[in-house]
């Protein structure tokens, strides 16, 4: 062969015709390959329009924003600089090549969270109503740009990026997963690196499981000794430990950066023996609300079981604490929801008590979420129901978000037989395809989430394989129109395995792709 370089260059056009390189033979062009071409974003964009042709970023680089989306200019900045090129930011350039562009006028056409991405050959002009959706067009472009961007370890020397449209809106405005921090804590460096990997797949709801019977995780200056005492017990194995209200407003205003609300979880009435240690009042006299063959005062709870321990609902006393507790919680909160639990019990006085614990949420300014059960009582209007095992026949329609253990419960095994999983729900465990294959017809549905139970689930390696790459499931189906293609799911999933690896996930493997 004469000219192998030439040789190298056709046989290199041909391979990435599809998208038309524009491929000439001067050397520049094909100095470096351009494997991150391919695109391969998850959640999957509504419409995704590839045009001919690259945008090869320039060595200089110009930022300009519109109104109020200043917050976005210095993302994206920072972004590029993240790929070994300069940029800087100028309010209204017109001769910007990357444009950020937040308009009222597009609120019916992208809601607050949807975004318009044009790549042409002079530059890219992102386009939204909302700040959240120049936040997730960002997302989209950092999926463009080669892996190890994720980390700022990026190899290549040229960025291309592909010239296309894409114009996309999330189908629910919930997306996201609970991590039970009762049974085991996690505490505040895993779940804000969680809530970064999160926003990366356009998740927005993190719901935080704060007590149990194995422990209490949340400060509450109004009744220290929840945390002081119920911060020390924690499920065999598992870590104890407790957030400080300093902790949670840090990861409130982190979250906020990151388009993601928090949603706290005090689970009432049972599910509560760590109160039951810390305040012993809460407790019937000759502790008819608890089986004592689970645990009595003073002593701990390390065990598995689930229903045996409730406040003591003929107590006035117990609905003055309930009240203080939910008050502060609810002045803790950032966002609109308050989760007050409701699982598990049976008790005469259950219906009377979610009652009155729905209608104090909502005096203190706050929509109150329970788990399903609460939705057989006479329950507000405002009221949400978290399904997980679908055996409620509600008294009144209510809006949900989808839990059901059968495509959700992520303590449950990744592939049959998986070590330290649970498999009541689902004997096989909840495989990646089973999320993926949610069946969403409901119309009262806002939304999807993901549980990760914690009582064998210890470690931050092991939350990782239980959340990953089944989390990106959730992304999809809570985001894109549809998700009937799973091998193009898997496809696009092997895909971002150097992203997950440079996010330092310690993911469960990937399936293979057929
Ligand atoms: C049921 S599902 C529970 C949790 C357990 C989980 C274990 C639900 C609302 N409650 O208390 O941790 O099963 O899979």
């Amino acid at each position: 062969m004469k000219n192998p370089n030439r040789f190298t260059q056709i046989f290199y056009c041909l391979f990435v015709g599809i998208l038309a390189l524009g491929c000439s033979t001067s050397k520049s062009v094909v100095a470096s390959p351009t494997p991150n071409l391919e695109i391969d974003i998850i959640p999957k964009p509504q419409v995704l329009t590839i045009d001919n042709g690259v945008y090869e970023v320039p060595k200089q680089n110009t930022v300009s924003y519109s109104g109020t989306s200043q917050d976005a200019a210095v993302l994206l900045n920072t972004l590029l600089q993240s790929v070994n090129v300069s940029s800087n930011i100028q309010a209204t350039s017109n001769r910007a090549n990357f444009k950020l562009i937040q308009d009222q006028a597009f609120a019916q056409e992208l809601g607050d969270e949807g975004y318009i991405l044009d790549i042409k050959s002079n530059g890219v002009t992102l386009t939204s109503a909302g700040a959240a959706g120049l936040f997730y067009g960002i997302q989209s472009l950092k999926q463009l740009l080669p892996s190890g961007v994720e980390n700022g370890a990026i190899a290549s020397k040229n960025i291309v990026l592909p010239q296309l449209h894409i114009k996309d809106v999330p189908k629910y405005s919930w997306r996201g997963n609970m991590i039970d921090l009762a049974r085991s804590f996690f505490g505040v460096d895993y779940l804000k690196q969680h809530m970064d990997r999160m926003a990366f797949y356009k998740l927005n709801r993190l719901h935080l499981h704060l007590t149990d019977d194995q422990g209490w995780r949340l400060e509450l200056k109004s009744k220290p000794l929840l945390s002081e005492i119920g911060g020390k017990s924690a499920v065999k194995g598992g870590r104890s430990g407790f957030l400080t209200t300093e902790d949670y407003k840090e990861l409130q205003a982190y979250a906020k950066e990151r388009h993601i609300v928090i949603i706290p979880e005090i689970d009432l009435p049972g599910h509560i023996y760590a109160a039951l240690v810390a305040y012993p009042e809460l407790n019937c006299e000759e502790l008819t609300n608890l089986n004592p063959k689970m645990a009595t005062p003073p002593d701990f709870y390390d065990g598995y079981k689930v229903g045996w321990s409730k406040l003591c609902l003929t107590n006035p006393a117990v609905y003055d604490f309930v009240a203080e507790v939910l008050k502060e919680v609810s002045e803790l909160t950032d966002g609109p929801w308050v989760h007050i639990g409701g699982d598990e019990i049976d008790d005469d006085l259950y219906e009377t008590f979610v009652v009155k614990a729905d209608s104090m949420v909502r005096s203190y300014g706050k929509v109150p979420i329970g788990w399903e059960e609460m939705s057989k009582a006479d329950v507000s209007k405002e009221f949400i129901s978290q399904r997980w095992n679908a055996k409620t026949t509600p008294k009144h329609k209510s809006k949900v978000i989808e839990s059901i253990c059968t495509s959700f419960y992520f303590d449950h095994a990744n592939v049959t037989g998986q070590e330290q999983t649970n498999n009541w729900c689902q004997k096989a465990g909840v495989s990646l395809e089973d999320v993926y294959h949610f069946n969403d017809k409901e119309d009262e549905i806002i939304g999807v989430e993901a549980p990760v139970w914690s009582e064998l689930v210890l470690t931050d390696a092991m939350m990782d394989n239980r959340l990953w790459p089944r989390l990106m499931a959730v992304a999809e189906v809570g985001w894109s129109a549809s998700h009937d293609d799973f091998n193009d799911f898997l496809k696009r999933l092997r895909a971002h395995e150097s992203r997950l690896e440079a996010l330092n996930i310690e993911y469960h493997p990937l399936p293979e792709l057929n």
